[in-house]
């Protein structure tokens, strides 16, 4: 029943009281077979926790020999009291100790890490007094690393900071390979390299948080080379992104979209009347049903209800765009909502990087959002253990030696985390019950428009 308590809110006020934290191992300091001391670092601050062995703490000699062997940048979670040490500690940022209770390793790093966080953070004058250091390209190779230095934290932060504790990010467009997966890409030519546009910032805001920005959004152009004509499909659109660090469960991801969007809606509903009913007077539309706490079903129970009203869909499959609207419909009617989420979808139907769930591997940790029963949002708990993760995209064909660094990645020590994306177009086209996204397009890219 703990909850997490970030490791910057560890103040001398709360001396005594049990909290669990969850950071990264940052350093061990062994002083013998019954004590040592463990730094952990959550973001750029940094923690004493005091392992000692105690019969009145259930700390046992092997539970101080399974925190001294932990590999450094692997993420634990700690359990244990605050206390106010006798003498003032250095080296870290908060003031006070925890006197450790329990250890589990969340996920561990490799034991030999290409590049360590001090080596990337050494001042130039260190290196140049021959202190160990890491050059430009090796700290460019494994930026992953070299973003987590208190320097990198901050430079970034400054960069995207927000109100909301999530850090904004612009990641590249320009590829060598593709990020869904799937075919539909532009390819062109990067000065003699073959590479491809974008088609969503999947791989890079997930190195982000492993780069421990822990949250992270950004607002940027998607590339698709989509080969049909839909109402809803562009060939470069506004994607919304969102990843975060998550701590037990991919419901942490949907209770965020539940809660945001119908915020976003009543918004635009309380300050923008007046547009609303320009917009109407030429294309009429009534109101978006949407309630307060966002509705979610499962894959399972929307397979069901479309059963009822004698629609066969297969519960192993995708939803094509017509039982989408017609689930839509039925969610209407029993729900009395427009605006849903649906989760734990079949594996098969999800790209490579999706977390299957842990009681049914047929099944994922993921979710659509629909309005008006048509899709805004894909969203998901990603795999974080790179041998599964290389499994997977070798099963869904993909050349894992175009996606190498992204899947290292996850060697030096990653969090359980999960993000979704949004099509702008599309929510505002559904929104305002619109019938084509290029209505919703500044200036459309579909296949046959290039201009203006
Ligand atoms: P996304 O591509 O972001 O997942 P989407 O709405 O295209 O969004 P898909 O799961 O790819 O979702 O497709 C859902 C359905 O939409 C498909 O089963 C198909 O009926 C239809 N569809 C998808 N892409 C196209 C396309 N390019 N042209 C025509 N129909 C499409
Ligand atoms: P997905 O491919 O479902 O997921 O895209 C996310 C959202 O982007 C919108 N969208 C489009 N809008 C206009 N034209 C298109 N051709 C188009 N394709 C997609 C939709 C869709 O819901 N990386 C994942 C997201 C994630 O899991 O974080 C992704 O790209 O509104």
């Amino acid at each position: 029943g703990n909850e997490w308590t970030d490791v910057r809110e560890l103040v001398e006020a709360m001396a005594g009281t049990e909290v669990l934290i969850r950071g990264r191992v940052h350093t061990y300091r062994h002083v013998s077979s019954k004590k040592g001391f463990l730094i952990v670092r959550q973001k750029g601050c940094l923690v004493q926790c005091v392992v000692t062995e105690s019969k009145e703490n259930h700390v046992s000699v092997n539970m101080v020999k399974f925190v001294k062997q932990l590999n450094s940048e692997s993420f634990v979670d700690v359990i244990g009291y605050v206390v106010l040490p006798k003498d003032p500690v250095t080296g870290t940022t908060q003031q006070v100790e925890i006197q450790v209770r329990k250890v589990y390793c969340v996920n561990s790093a490799l034991q030999q890490l290409p590049l360590y966080v001090e080596d990337a953070a050494r001042s130039e004058a260190d290196i140049q007094a021959g202190k160990p250091g890491a050059n430009q390209d090796t700290r460019l190779n494994f930026r992953v690393i070299d973003l987590r230095t208190a320097t990198n934290q901050g430079i970034f932060s400054i960069q995207g900071w927000t109100q909301i504790g999530f850090i904004e990010i612009h990641s590249p467009k320009l590829l060598a390979g593709s990020s869904e997966g799937g075919s539909a890409v532009f390819r062109l030519d990067y000065k003699g390299q073959p590479a491809c546009l974008a088609q969503s910032p999947q791989l890079h805001k997930q190195m982000a948080i492993c780069a421990d920005f822990e949250r992270v959004f950004e607002v940027g152009a998607v590339y698709r080379a989509e080969d049909s004509f839909t109402h809803r499909h562009l060939c470069e659109f506004i994607g919304l992104d969102v990843e975060m660090a998550i701590h037990k469960h991919y419901s942490e991801i949907m209770d965020l979209v539940g809660e945001l969007f119908p915020f976003i809606f009543n918004k635009i509903n309380e300050n923008c009347q007046k547009e609303l009913e320009a917009i109407r007077k030429q294309y009429p539309f009534q109101p978006l049903k949407f309630l307060p706490k966002t509705l979610r079903l499962t894959f399972a129970e929307g397979i069901q209800m479309l059963k009822e009203a004698g629609v066969e869909a297969d519960p192993l499959g995708d939803l094509n765009t017509e039982t989408e609207r017609k689930l839509g419909l039925l969610v209407l009617e029993k729900y009395n909502t427009e605006f849903y989420i649906l989760h734990r979808y079949p594996s098969a139907v999800r790209p490579f990087y999706t977390m299957p769930c842990a009681d049914d591997p047929n099944y994922s940790n993921s979710f659509d959002v629909f309005i008006r029963g048509e899709e805004i949002i894909s969203g998901a708990q990603r795999v974080h253990d790179p041998e599964l993760l290389t499994e997977q995209a070798k099963r869904f064909g993909i050349d894992v030696e175009t996606i190498k660094m992204y899947i290292d990645s996850f060697r030096y020590g990653a969090p359980p985390h999960g993000g979704f994306g949004v099509g702008l177009e599309r929510v505002v086209m559904l929104f305002c019950g619109l019938n084509n996204i290029r209505k919703t397009s500044l200036f459309p890219r579909d296949p046959l428009r290039l201009a203006p």
